[in-house]
């Protein structure tokens, strides 16, 4: 079971490296590593289990931050009046993406960075995926709002990328040309 403690932190260089491709099908052990990443997702959303391991709760967990370099990433989100958005992926991909852009108004933040950077962080607001599942069938997941940023976020801690390399130095909350805002509260 995944406790945090596994998680790496900012200046770790392999979560600037680019992660394998997962080779189809996948074998038992990505399999198992992909599940205990969804599990560790719904874990953190629990507040004893938060505050018993010293975590934030997350939505969006990707391999290289428990140090796998390989293509896989897990998506949490509690919708309300709904079921939750449960996502468990090898090999997820952009096809497409809207013009529009948009970006959460109070900034991202990332289970593998402790420091707080300030500012917009600009992700397309829909999104086209194509991915694998655990059990290997080939996915597409159309996706706007939280998911649509998170699986973004993920898919760039795939290619090595941390969000604040996206927030614009000179002026963090300058505007973002074409974006709908998201607030998250
Ligand atoms: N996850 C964080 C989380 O709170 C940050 C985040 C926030 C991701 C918003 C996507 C959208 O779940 C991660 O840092 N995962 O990489
Ligand atoms: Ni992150």
């Amino acid at each position: 079971m995944l406790t945090g403690k596994e998680i790496l932190t900012d200046g770790h260089p392999n979560l600037r490296k680019r992660a394998a491709a997962v080779t189809m099908p996948p074998s038992e052990e990505d399999k198992g590593t992909l599940a205990e990443m969804l599990e560790f997702l719904i874990n953190s959303q629990n507040p004893e289990f938060a505050e018993m391991h010293g975590i934030r709760p997350g939505i969006g967990l990707a391999a290289p931050q428990i140090n796998i370099l390989k293509r896989m990433i897990a998506v949490y989100i509690e919708v309300p009046e709904s079921e939750p958005i449960s996502l468990a992926l090898f090999n997820p991909r952009i096809i497409s993406h809207s013009v529009e852009k948009t970006y959460i108004t109070s900034g991202e933040g990332c289970l593998s960075v402790e420091q707080n950077y300030p500012g917009f962080v600009p992700r397309y607001a829909k999104v086209r995926v194509k991915a694998n599942t655990i059990n290997g069938e080939e996915i597409e997941i159309h996706a706007k709002g939280l998911l649509a940023i998170c699986l973004q976020h993920e898919i760039d801690h795939l290619n090595g990328i941390l969000y604040y390399d996206h927030i614009n130095k000179e002026n963090p909350f300058g505007e973002i040309e074409f974006a709908i805002p998201y607030d998250r509260t």
